[in-house]
């Protein structure tokens, strides 16, 4: 009985330790501890919505918050359409077949694609808090399915 009753405080002690870890990394002046991300975004050659796509297509996060794009398929890349993002904001790009974390400081809406991809249709957006560039991103002109794709996802912004 007492040899049990060791090993569970010693389970416990091992379970409490990394988490007093973490908290002291964030303090205030340290650097703030990786968070997990807010949303993840699937890159799949068929999904819910067809043949190429991002699933989910449209994210909304708060400022200060990470997107992670995983490719459960091979042959795909996210990076970010040209005009289509907040004005001073960092443009992305991930390499083809690998994953890509995003933290989203400035509020506003980013279009991304999928480049091997984007004519027939692959395309997102993540809307970071406050949509103020909605209409620029609307006047971005996309080729082929692309188009109406992301006149689609746009149009339920607010
Ligand atoms: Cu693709």
């Amino acid at each position: 009985m007492r040899i049990t009753a060791l090993k569970i405080s010693a389970v416990a002690l091992a379970v409490a330790l990394p988490a007093v870890a973490a908290f002291a990394l964030g303090s205030p002046g340290a650097p703030a501890p990786a968070a997990a991300p807010a949303a993840t975004v699937k890159m799949l050659n068929r999904g819910a919505a067809g043949m190429m796509v991002f699933e989910s297509a449209i994210v909304r996060i708060k400022p200060g918050q990470s997107v992670t794009f995983t490719p459960n398929d091979m042959g795909h890349n996210v990076e970010t359409i040209p005009g289509m993002l907040p004005a001073g904001a960092q443009p992305f790009k991930g390499a083809l077949s690998k994953p890509l974390t995003v933290t989203f400081t400035k509020p506003g809406v980013y279009g991304f694609k999928c480049a091997p991809h984007l004519s027939m249709g692959m395309v997102g957006v993540v809307i970071v808090g406050n949509p103020a560039n909605l209409a620029q991103a609307k006047a971005v002109s996309l080729p082929g399915k692309a188009k109406p794709v992301m006149a689609g996802l746009l149009a339920g912004v607010r």
